[in-house]
């Protein structure tokens, strides 16, 4: 709704709500789910093909060296959950031992319409049945009469950008979701030298730059913003704490910035957190998936030991 300086009201739009209170705080960070407009979809996708960003490549390579096995562990089961759809090919590998229906949970409409649409289309008789849902909401996933045994699908190391109460909650929600004979299977980056963590988030075509500055230019846009993206520099760090590396994006200089008829000021060298991606050990995941009610009773690793993709069970 526009006001009448035609600014963007705080109270009503979500995007607007979550940036005034990010830059308020005294520390400022902006909720990483922002990053995903249409270009910083397309700019992830390209971040996926950067020979630095290894982690779709080696959770590909375990889901296509590991298929049997992990239609083994899915045992031909009905239904999957995707939490977070447009995981493509990865789920297509999935998919070939299950029975239907297929149910997609995301947030962005067009990304579930376009996952739904492709696999429909490779998948002609299996029914597809969508939700559109932020996935840490509360819900409940329709029974649909088919009787079966569930799995969860969670790809991607999505599971690395929540943080620990965000993710057990997940975990407890997928228990609801999936029942007490329900399985998942979740893929997580694994901690290794920084370096290589570090350079995955920082590649040297600077897609992943523009991924970042990407949020600015949509405060800019669809907020009347004017952050001055020059004066702006994206950074990735290691935080050794919490196990993750962090994005942000580094004033140049002190500056100013007004949007939604409010100042902010940044002094030189501070700067925004946009993201986290929590990296883990078979131990610490473990840990992790208990907490939340799960039991790992499979491991998957590349070859190369970078990327973990785990079975779960109650
Ligand atoms: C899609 C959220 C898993 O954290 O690695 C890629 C997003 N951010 N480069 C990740 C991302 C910077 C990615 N996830």
């Amino acid at each position: 709704m526009l006001h009448a300086n035609n600014s963007i009201d705080p109270v009503e739009n979500a995007f607007a709500r979550d940036v005034v209170a990010g830059l308020s705080a005294d520390v400022k960070t902006l909720p990483s789910r922002w990053l995903y407009d249409e270009r910083g979809s397309a700019l992830f996708e390209e971040i996926t093909r950067q020979d630095e960003y290894y982690l779709t490549r080696a959770e590909t390579s375990i889901l296509r060296e590991r298929q049997s096995d992990i239609a083994d562990f899915v045992e031909s089961r009905a239904i999957l959950i995707e939490y977070g759809a447009g995981a493509g090919v990865k789920t297509e590998l999935v998919l070939a031992g299950l029975r239907d229906p297929y149910v997609p949970i995301d947030i962005a409409d067009a990304f579930l319409a376009e996952t739904s649409k492709r696999i429909a289309s490779r998948f002609p008789s299996l029914w597809v049945r969508p939700i559109e849902r932020n996935f840490l909401d509360v819900f409940e996933v329709p029974f649909d009469g088919s009787g079966g045994c569930r799995t969860g699908f969670f790809p991607g190391s999505t599971m690395g950008n929540l943080n620990t109460i965000e993710a057990k909650t997940l975990l407890a929600q997928m228990g609801r979701h999936l029942g007490d004979d329900g399985r998942a299977i979740i893929g997580v980056d694994l901690q290794k030298n920084v370096d290589t963590l570090l350079r995955a988030y920082d590649d040297s075509a600077g897609v992943t730059a523009a991924f970042n500055l990407n949020l600015l230019e949509r405060i800019n846009t669809e907020l009347g913003g004017d952050f001055r993206l020059e004066q702006f520099e994206h950074a990735a760090r290691w935080n050794e704490i919490e196990k993750a590396v962090e994005m942000h994006l580094v004033s140049l200089c002190d500056q100013r910035v007004t949007l939604c008829g409010r100042t902010f000021n940044f002094r030189t060298s501070e700067t925004i957190h946009t993201e986290s991606s929590r990296k883990y050990t078979a131990e610490s995941f473990e840990r992790l998936a208990r907490s939340g009610g799960w039991r790992v009773a499979e491991a998957w690793q590349d070859a190369d030991g970078l990327f973990g993709l785990f079975g779960l069970t109650r």
